[in-house]
Order: structure tokens, then C-alpha cells, then sequence
């Protein structure tokens, strides 16, 4: 029988690319997107009539519990949270109850409909935080300082729970920043590329960002997407820090943007206190040795590389007239 996955989040960055992913390797997959889910459908419409699409959300307990007993897949992918650090400030009651408590509704229903489900859980760098020392690896101790990232932390430890006291094939993959051109408008690397990409075609004159020296661990989702998969394939589940080991900054990465466009980024960049976060002191970096040696994962893209693809999808897409047609199959099937 043809193995079989449900993705959460499906509509994001990850989700997409895990789609197509599993796809590749033969599944069978099953997307759950919430009747709400209107803006983002376009990273997912390529699959058109490949994923099958369930309406339910993280805060629905039995919508969750009757997908998982009518889909009955072999595998399950929780990707889906409020995922914006500034936003779980704005809504941080919100965000516990997505990016925590949505990951025990998730594992509760699993345990009740079938213990054979492998459950991976997309953790985060985040949870670090205020770390003690870097590199960052799956012993570095947890000091989250957000909403954001104490909801996670709640999700990695109820992940664990639920493998150590209840016998699941549960995995908490802790992932570093990974972009793509499908990443969500707000974050700071999408961000870059686009209005950089405006810039060059004179649709916007200025870009604001906030804290140009604040460095981050940056990869390719798709890497990530593929170290998911990979975790739920061993005999045994475990948990595993996900990242390059390079440290860049936002600075570097808007000067390589603004260079791939023969532009000099000193012309257009503003620093806004609206969008200043403090860096860490101990800068968040991975540690991710367990993953190569035990799963053989490695990242395929350079940061250079992710810079520069990003730059081209925006300009390309900013190039053409947006394109909608193909969202009407994903609406009727939600
Ligand atoms: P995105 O923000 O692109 O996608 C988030 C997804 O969650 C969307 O599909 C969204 O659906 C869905 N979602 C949000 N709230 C709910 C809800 N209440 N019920 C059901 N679905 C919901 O995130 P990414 O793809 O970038 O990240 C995937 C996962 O990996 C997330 O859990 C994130 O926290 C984690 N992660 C990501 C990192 C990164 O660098 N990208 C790094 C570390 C961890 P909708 O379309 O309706 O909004
Ligand atoms: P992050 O991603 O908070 O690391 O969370 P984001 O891209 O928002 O910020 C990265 C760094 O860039 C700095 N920065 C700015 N950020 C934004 N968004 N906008 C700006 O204008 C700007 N200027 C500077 C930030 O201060 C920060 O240091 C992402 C999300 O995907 C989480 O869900 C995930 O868990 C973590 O990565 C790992």
C-alpha cells in the first residue's frame, strides 16, 4: 500500500514544498487548510488535484480527530502555527493556542485513532533564544523569550512526551531560518527581495528594515522539507537540530540582493525603529552533526545561491500580471 501523509500547514512555505516532495516519493497526501485560508493558496495551486484538501484548524480538536480517523494516514507533518515572532506579541493567547496546544490536540487525536501514525513536529531555532553558548545542537538548553517561542518549546516537550510515556513515532525537528521564494511576505528576507526586486523595476524607491548587524543561520526550505521526511524514516524517532552552520547578516544579505541587481544598496535602505528587534548576544547558529551523521542530511544551497533565487522568482513575478485562475479547484475542495 501506498504510504500516505497529512500535512498541516500545507498552505505555507514548508508545506508546499513537503507536498511536492512526498508526491515525488509516492505518497499518497492530505493537506488540512483552514476555511480561512485565503490568501496563501497560491503556493499549492501547482498540485492542482494531487493533494487532497481538508478543512479543519489547529484550535478544532474534533475536526482534527475525524480527518485523522477518515484519512488514516501512515504519516502526519504538523507545520501549521502562527509562525511571525512580531505577531505573537500582538496575539500572544492566540499564539499558545495554535503553536502549542494545536501540537497536543494534533498528537491527542493521533493517539486515539491509530498509535502507528509517525507524527513529526517542526520546531524552531527560536526556542533557543537567549542561548548560553553556539553552535546550537539538540543538547543546547532552551531559553525562549518570546510568545512564539514558548509555545514551541511547549510543542517540542509534548512531542517528546508523547513518544517517551505514550510509545509514539514522535520527532521534533528543530529547524534554523529557511527561505525560499514561496516564504510569507512579512519575513525579513522575503521582504529584501522583493522590494528590492521593486526597486529595479521602479515600482517602490526605499526599503525600511530594523536591525541591519542581527545575523541568522539561513537555508533553503527545501533542504528542511527533506530532513522531515528523513527523520520519520529511521527505526527510531529522535530529535534533530536542522541548519547550514553559516552565520550571515541581514546586512549581508540585502547587500548580496542589491548587488545580483546591480544596485547599490546605500541608495534605498532605511533603518525604521518599527521593525527593530535587539540580535542575540550569542548569535543563533546550528549544530547540525546528528543530522549528518545519522540521517546523511546536508544542505544543497549556498546562501549566495538562496539570495539570488529569491531575487529572480520576485522579479519574475513582480514581471508578469498575477495569475488566479488555477485557485478555484482548491476552494471547492476545502
Ligand atoms: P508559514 O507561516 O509559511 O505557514 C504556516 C502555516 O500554518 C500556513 O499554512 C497557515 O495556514 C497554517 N496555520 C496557521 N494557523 C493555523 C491554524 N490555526 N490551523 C491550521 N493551520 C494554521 O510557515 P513555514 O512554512 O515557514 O513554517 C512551517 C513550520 O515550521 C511552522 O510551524 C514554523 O513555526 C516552523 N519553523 C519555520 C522556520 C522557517 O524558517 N520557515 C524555522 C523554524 C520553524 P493559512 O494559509 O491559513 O495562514
Ligand atoms: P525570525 O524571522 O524572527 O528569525 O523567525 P524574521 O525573518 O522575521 O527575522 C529575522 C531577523 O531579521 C531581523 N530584521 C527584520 N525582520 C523582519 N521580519 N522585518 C524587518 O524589517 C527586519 N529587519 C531586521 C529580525 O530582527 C531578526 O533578527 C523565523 C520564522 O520563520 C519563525 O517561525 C522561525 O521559528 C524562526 O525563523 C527560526
Amino acid at each position: 500500500m501506498a504510504p500516505s501523509a497529512l500535512v498541516t500547514g500545507i498552505t505555507g512555505q514548508d508545506g508546499s514544498y513537503l507536498a511536492e516532495f512526498l508526491l515525488a516519493q509516492g505518497y499518497t497526501v492530505h493537506g488540512l487548510a483552514r476555511a480561512t485560508s485565503t490568501g496563501n493558496l497560491e503556493r499549492i495551486q501547482h498540485l492542482d488535484g494531487r493533494v487532497t484538501i481538508h478543512e479543519a484548524d489547529l484550535l478544532d480538536e474534533g475536526g482534527l480527530f475525524r480527518i485523522l480517523h477518515d484519512v488514516r494516514p501512515t504519516e502526519v507533518y504538523n507545520l501549521a502555527a502562527q509562525t511571525f515572532v512580531p505577531t505573537s506579541w500582538a496575539k500572544p493567547v492566540f499564539t499558545s493556542e495554535v503553536t502549542a496546544l494545536g501540537t497536543t490536540r494534533l498528537l491527542d487525536a493521533i493517539r486515539q485513532v491509530d498509535e502507528n501514525i509517525r507524527f513529526y513536529q517542526a520546531g524552531s531555532s527560536e526556542m533557543f533564544g537567549r542561548a548560553h553558548s553556539a553552535p546550537q545542537s539538540e543538547t543546547t538548553p532552551f531559553w525562549p523569550r518570546n510568545p512564539y517561542s514558548v509555545a514551541k518549546v511547549y510543542s517540542h516537550w509534548i512531542t517528546v512526551t508523547y513518544r517517551e510515556s505514550r510509545g509514539l513515532f514522535a520527532c521534533s525537528g528543530i529547524l534554523f531560518n529557511h527561505e525560499s521564494p514561496r516564504r510569507g511576505k512579512e519575513f525579513v528576507t522575503r521582504k529584501i527581495t522583493r522590494t528590492a526586486a521593486k526597486i529595479k523595476l521602479g515600482l517602490a524607491t526605499e526599503l525600511r528594515l530594523g536591525n541591519l548587524q542581527a545575523r541568522r543561520d539561513w537555508g533553503f526550505a527545501g533542504d528542511y522539507v527533506r530532513s522531515m521526511w528523513m527523520q520519520l524514516q529511521q527505526d527510531e524517532p529522535s530529535d534533530y537540530v536542522i541548519g547550514t552552520g553559516e552565520l550571515h547578516s541581514v546586512g549581508e544579505f540585502v547587500e548580496t540582493a542589491f548587488a545580483h541587481l546591480n544596485l547599490d544598496w546605500r541608495n534605498y535602505v532605511a533603518v525604521d525603529p518599527e521593525f527593530y528587534r535587539p540580535a542575540e548576544t550569542v548569535p543563533l547558529l546550528a549544530d547540525p552533526s546528528q543530522a549528518r551523521d545519522r540521517l546523511g542530511w546536508q544542505p544543497t544551497v549556498e546562501f549566495e545561491q538562496l539570495v539570488q533565487m529569491m531575487v529572480d522568482a520576485d522579479l519574475a513575478s513582480l514581471s508578469q500580471p498575477l495569475d488566479t485562475s488555477h485557485t478555484d479547484w482548491l476552494r471547492k475542495a476545502a
